[in-house]
């Protein structure tokens, strides 16, 4: 079993981006699931041809994509992406949409298919904070999370799909001051949680039948 796990460059200002640090410490193998790692521009414009091309070299069975959430006090593994594009600053190609789809014929949003609350239970359990969030936002994060889940949706290959938002890393708030943080090495074993709990496990979004798919 293979899985891709893809951070983002630093954005806004920032030196670092939380995701990128943790995911370049991951082991390469975690039990039975191989680790393959991309980083992605924090561009609207090119981030999903960089995932999708990441996708067709790994031939990955997950798909987990990571990136930063400033001020956010937990892991958050995302439910939603949404077919929204609506920037409150300009991303690295200085491109702002406000109000913009991401697929002008795609649905209005997308679940991730991780299995999100078992994923949150083994994280809390062994020492983690983390929570289900209900919003991506709308910046190029909630955008790479619809761009999977819309790449996954129309593959040949099956494969699941999730995101996780971070915390500042503590060097962020240091210099920020009053902002919560969380060290990289507690970020990446988060990360390595979710793998091997969406190794082991099915997605849990239940069919109208209350069927596990
Ligand atoms: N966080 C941004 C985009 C890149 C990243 O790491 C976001 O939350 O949309």
């Amino acid at each position: 079993m293979r899985a891709l796990v893809t951070g983002f460059d630093p954005f806004g200002g920032d030196k670092v981006n939380p995701s990128s640090l943790a995911v370049s410490r991951l082991k390469r193998r975690i039990g039975r699931v191989e680790i393959v790692t991309a980083t992605l521009p924090t561009s609207y414009a090119k981030s999903a041809g960089v995932l999708r091309k990441a996708i067709d070299k790994a031939k990955p069975d997950i798909v987990l994509c990571v990136g930063q959430a400033g001020g956010r006090t937990d892991l958050c593994l995302e439910r939603v992406g949404i077919n929204v594009q609506d920037a409150r600053i300009p991303d690295n190609d200085r491109k702002q949409p406000i109000d913009v789809p991401v697929s002008a014929k795609g649905p209005a949003a997308y679940f991730a298919t991780l299995p999100i609350k078992a994923c949150v239970a083994a994280m809390r359990k062994e020492g983690l904070p983390a929570i289900v969030s209900n919003t991506a936002g709308t910046f190029v994060c909630n955008h790479i999370l619809y761009s999977l889940m819309d790449i996954l949706a129309h593959h040949a290959r099956p494969m699941r799909g999730g995101f996780l938002h971070l915390p500042y890393v503590p060097e962020q708030a240091a210099r920020l001051g009053a902002a919560p943080s969380m060290a990289v090495d507690d970020i990446a074993r988060g990360i390595e949680i979710i793998l091997k709990t969406s190794a082991a496990r099915k997605s849990d979004i239940r069919t109208a039948e209350g069927k596990i798919s």
